[in-house]
């Protein structure tokens, strides 16, 4: 007989799961876990705020796939975990929430008495997928594999394990318990029917003006290569959500920039629309005044989460499926239908996109300075990074500027947060990315307001070893905010966020750090980041008018994607 514990016998659980890392704390309540962990090649990653450790977790998996546990202490360690786990609802990405508890003596329910006490099931309710807990040490197993079964089933989520600390010190013999592979209690993903797949063939077949837009759930899917491979087989152009900018790359000559004249063409014109892996949100400005006629207009929408068929577009066929097995199907299937290439479409879409994008964006070309425009910036660290970085982005004003100016990426390479919007994810998710593609480069483009939130988290990566690169745009305020106190009050409150030197904190922190507040200092610093061993930070000093000029054109739309259409 081989005794184990609670904490052996959950660390055997996860690597049974192909869990890698585990981000958190260790405290008493979760020690026999983390005492565990090495032997099953876990690596444990310390943070230094709770929800930092979920960011971390949302860039392993967006890059890699791989999902990891974060774990939250009692009572305040959990509390700080929410936020994390909220962001990772809202984005779609799965991980095990693993908050420790008191013996179950003092809590359930927890009363004024109990110090750090909260009933945490009751906390992560509404913000998880399925949350349970584990009272016994046999029941282990059993609760891992119900709560992997819930983060799968559908649109991939976090899930919660509430876990008595007295669980994870009581033994058992380690033989008696079944830990099968997962294949062995759990349901591949959902698949189009044939039949529902030839319906879609046809359509697309018989389409004069086909249009293909592709969210982050093709990247998440790993259905870059069959959704390359559908457009070029329909000629069609292909838009993708904000989210999605990585799902193909930007200079594929299908590709059509979708917020903006070629987009809105495309969108207008298009007989038949396929949507794939996207919830068509409000980013996407989905108001009938950029879109065709909703009675003569068919679109097709695939996507994993049933609650995302036709919440913005009434749809023609909503398939709920696998998007890569669907596409793959419909690849076949398509075979059989010979259909002229609509070029002229394309090409008609390609010409109001590029035309479009000249004009907007001769603001960034014409400026002359003196300050440093973050446009400007952001162009330098493409140059010097290139296409096969992953690119982390965070901020407001600054995240467009990136958005708009890197360079066309690999796929699941650029990382932005636009389901909840939550500010300060980009630095512990450019290190979560980092540890999950030890051989890329990772680059975060962050504002100076995002920065802060979690800046403490480049200590992480100094102390794991992680290079990183993070460029703080230190314009020294709140940007995004400042056009609306303007328009409707005509000055500004709370706006202004004073002078950080991000270089010389990161210094203090383990760090590289480098200043610059002209462009040859940007480029000399990006050359000398590329040879520094370990993380860095390049604090660059943007222009403030520069920052909040943003074109007219996309600055109205979104001011729609809050407003409505208008
Ligand atoms: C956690 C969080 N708090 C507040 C907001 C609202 N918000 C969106 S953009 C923004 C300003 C961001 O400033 P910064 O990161 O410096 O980027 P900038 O606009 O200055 O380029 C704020 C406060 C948010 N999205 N997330
Ligand atoms: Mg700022």
């Amino acid at each position: 007989m081989a005794e184990v514990n609670g904490g052996a016998l959950l660390a055997r659980c996860l690597a049974n799961e192909g869990v890698r890392f585990v981000f958190g704390l260790p405290s008493p309540e979760i020690d026999p876990l983390f005492a565990a962990l090495e032997e099953h090649r876990i690596r444990l990653v310390p943070f230094r705020h709770e929800s930092a450790g979920a960011h971390m977790a949302e860039g392993l998996y967006k890059t890699t796939g791989q999902v990891a546990v974060v774990v939250g202490n009692p009572g305040p360690g959990s509390a700080n975990l929410v936020g994390g786990v909220i962001t990772a609802r809202h984005e779609g990405v799965p991980m095990v929430a693993i908050t420790s508890q008191h013996r179950l003596g003092i809590v359930y329910p927890s009363l004024p008495s109990t110090f750090q006490g909260q009933d945490q099931l009751d906390v992560f309710k509404p913000v998880v997928k399925w949350g349970g807990p584990i009272f016994s040490w046999d029941r282990i197993p059993d609760v891992v594999r119900v709560a992997f079964r819930e983060m799968w089933t559908g649109r991939p989520g976090p899930v919660h394990i509430e876990l008595p600390a007295p669980v994870l010190y009581a033994t058992g013999d380690g033989s008696t318990v079944r830990v099968s592979p997962p294949k062995a209690y759990r349901a591949p993903l959902p698949e189009s029917s044939d039949a529902r797949i030839a319906e879609v063939a046809d359509l697309l077949a018989g389409a004069a003006r086909p249009l293909v837009i592709a969210g982050s759930g093709v990247d998440r899917a790993e259905a870059n290569e069959e959704l390359l491979a559908l457009v070029d087989r329909l000629g069609c152009p292909v838009l993708t959500s904000m989210a999605g900018r990585a799902v193909r790359p930007l200079d594929h000559p299908n590709a059509v920039y979708g917020l903006g004249a070629g987009g809105d063409l495309a969108k207008r014109q298009a007989d038949v629309v396929l949507i794939l892996g996207s919830r068509l949100g409000n980013l996407d400005l989905p108001y009938d005044k950029y879109w065709g006629d909703p009675a003569t207009q068919r679109i097709v929408q695939i996507d994993i989460d049933p609650r995302h068929i036709g919440v913005t577009r009434p749809v023609a066929i909503g398939i709920v499926a696998d998007v890569k097995q669907a596409l793959g199907t419909l690849a076949a299937a398509l075979q059989s239908r010979p259909r002229p290439t609509p070029a002229a479409f394309l090409a008609d879409c390609r010409r109001a996109a590029d035309e479009w994008w000249q004009k907007q964006m001769r603001v960034v070309e014409s400026w002359k300075g003196p300050g440093l425009h973050p446009a400007h910036v952001v162009q330098s660290i493409g140059k010097a990074f290139g296409r096969d970085a992953i690119y982390v982005t965070d901020g407001g004003f600054t995240s467009l500027w990136a958005y708009w100016f890197l360079p066309p990426t690999r796929p699941r390479s650029y990382l932005s947060i636009l389901e909840l919007g939550m500010l300060g994810t980009g630095v512990p998710s450019a290190l979560g990315a980092k540890l999950g593609n030890p051989g890329r480069d990772v680059v975060c483009v962050t504002g100076d307001g995002a920065a802060g939130f979690h800046f403490m988290e480049m200590q992480s990566a100094a102390r794991e070893h992680a290079k990183i690169t993070v460029v703080v745009f230190a314009e020294g305020s709140w940007s995004m905010e400042v056009p609306n106190e303007l328009m409707l009050y005509g000055k500004n409150f709370g706006t202004e966020m004073g002078t950080v030197r991000w270089d010389v904190v990161a210094k203090g922190l383990g760090c590289e750090g480098m200043y610059a507040e002209s462009l040859a200092e940007v480029d000399a610093a990006l050359a000398r980041a590329r040879d520094v061993p370990g993380p860095v930070v390049i604090c660059v000093r943007t222009d403030r008018a520069a920052n909040l000029g943003v074109a007219p054109d996309p600055g109205m739309r979104f001011a729609e994607v809050y407003q409505g259409p208008m």
